[in-house]
Order: C-alpha cells, then structure tokens, then sequence
C-alpha cells in the first residue's frame, strides 16, 4: 500500500506525458514523439479523445510536423460544397481534401500557429508563404480569419487581404461584397472580401485560362487570376 502510494504520482506523470502520443492533438505531436516519421496520413485528435480524424501530416516541409488541413493535386475531389461540408470537412486524406471549420477551430483554441502554404504550378515550379500566427474564431463568429507575420517564399502575400473575414460558402453568404455573393462568382469557398487574392478552394482548371475568369484554384500574388495552380495545400504548425 505504502509502496503503491509512493507509485501513483508517478504513474500520473506518466498517463499524462504518454497523453500527447495516444491522442495527438495534431501533426506537431506527432513529429515531436518520433522526428523520423514520414508525411502521409494520421489520427489526430482535435476535440479530445472521442473526436479521431484522419489528416495528412507533412514530415517535410521546412523540419515537418505540419497538420495539413486544404489540399489540391489533380483535380479529383469537387471542392464546391456547402457551409456543412465546409464546417466538418470532406475529401480523400491521402489526396484532396478539407479537413474542417469546426476542427480548426478546435486546433486554434489549444495552441498558438504558424501557417505555411505551399504552391506549384503546372511548369514545376515551386512557391510559399508563411504567416507567423494564424487562428480562425468560433462558428458563431463566422469561422473569422486571424493571421499576421508575412514571410515570403517566393509566392507573395495573397492571404493578408483575407484577414479579419468571416468564411463563406454558396449556401452561407459572410463576405463583404454587398448584393453578390462571392463563393458564387467564384466558384469556391472562402475567407472572401469582395471578393479575393486568393481561391484555393476554386474550380481545379489545369494552369492558365482565359475564359470564366477568377475561377480557379489561384494565388494572385504569384500567378495572376487566370492561372490554376497544379497543387496547393495549407498547413498549420505550432509557434516554437
Ligand atoms: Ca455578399
């Protein structure tokens, strides 16, 4: 008894740092369990233990441990859905996918973020930007956009024009464009303003194009808005 007393807080020390691996909260935890794990996909657990969801975690970019949560690739995946879809996610793991409002907003709430987003267009070139915070608000507050701390990886600050929005889709009109509704115009969904520098949840249209403009999966400050990139994604990491 004496010895099982002198036990416990150890074996409470121990549940609780084994927390982190059991359930991860995110990539980070991930990564920082086992620095040699691959990119690909893993359970995390935003919202406690009985909210497992899969997500793509990249154990690449810039040292890894990066929670995917938007990513494009070939087109496979219809990425014009509406505001439920949006709030719990859709799409294929290993591939196109998103991973989630309400998740991400979970996520935003547990720790402080950076946000790297990484591009490529159909010529094989490659470009990101990175934000040094980023967090979203609560679905009564519109899933609002918060980020700041631009860095340049050659692609140019699209997203800083999206900051402060609420988020829209063609079924939830939040943005700022009064008398239109920009996930409409637009074909996607959005942090819309009136209406974007940014559309990586638009139409996927392989490269340049020239007819129904400001459709595509674009990143003005790099490609303009008649080029759809080849890949996009948007990922999240915790501030060291
Ligand atoms: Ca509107």
């Amino acid at each position: 008894m004496k010895l099982l007393s002198a036990l416990l807080p150890l074996l409470v020390s121990m549940v609780t740092s084994c927390h982190g691996l059991i359930f991860p909260l995110d990539c980070s935890d991930i990564y920082i369990s086992d620095d040699t794990r691959l990119s690909g996909v893993y359970t995390i657990y935003p919202i406690g233990a009985t909210s497992a969801v899969q997500v793509y975690c990249d154990m690449d970019s810039l040292r890894g441990g990066w929670t995917v949560f938007q990513r494009r690739m070939d087109g496979s995946v219809n990425f014009y859905r509406g505001w439920d879809q949006y709030r719990m996610g859709f799409g294929t793991v290993g591939g196109e996918y998103w991973l989630g409002l309400e998740s991400l907003y979970h996520l935003s709430l547990r720790k402080k973020y950076e946000l790297l987003v990484d591009m490529e267009d159909f010529e094989g070139n490659k470009a990101s930007a990175r934000y040094s915070s980023f967090s979203i608000s609560s679905e009564s507050d519109g899933y609002k956009l918060h980020l700041s701390g631009f860095t340049d990886g050659g692609a140019g600050d699209a997203l800083s024009y999206h900051n402060g929005q609420k988020f829209s889709t063609f079924d939830k009109d939040q943005d700022a464009s009064e008398g239109s509704n920009c996930a409409v115009r637009r074909l996607g969904a959005f942090w819309y303003t009136s209406c974007h520098y940014a559309n990586p949840n638009g139409v996927y249209r392989w490269g340049a194009y020239d007819n129904y403009s400001y459709v595509g999966v674009e990143w003005s400050a790099w490609k303009g808005w008649n080029y759809s990139l080849k890949t996009i994604s948007m990922m999240i990491r915790p501030v060291q």
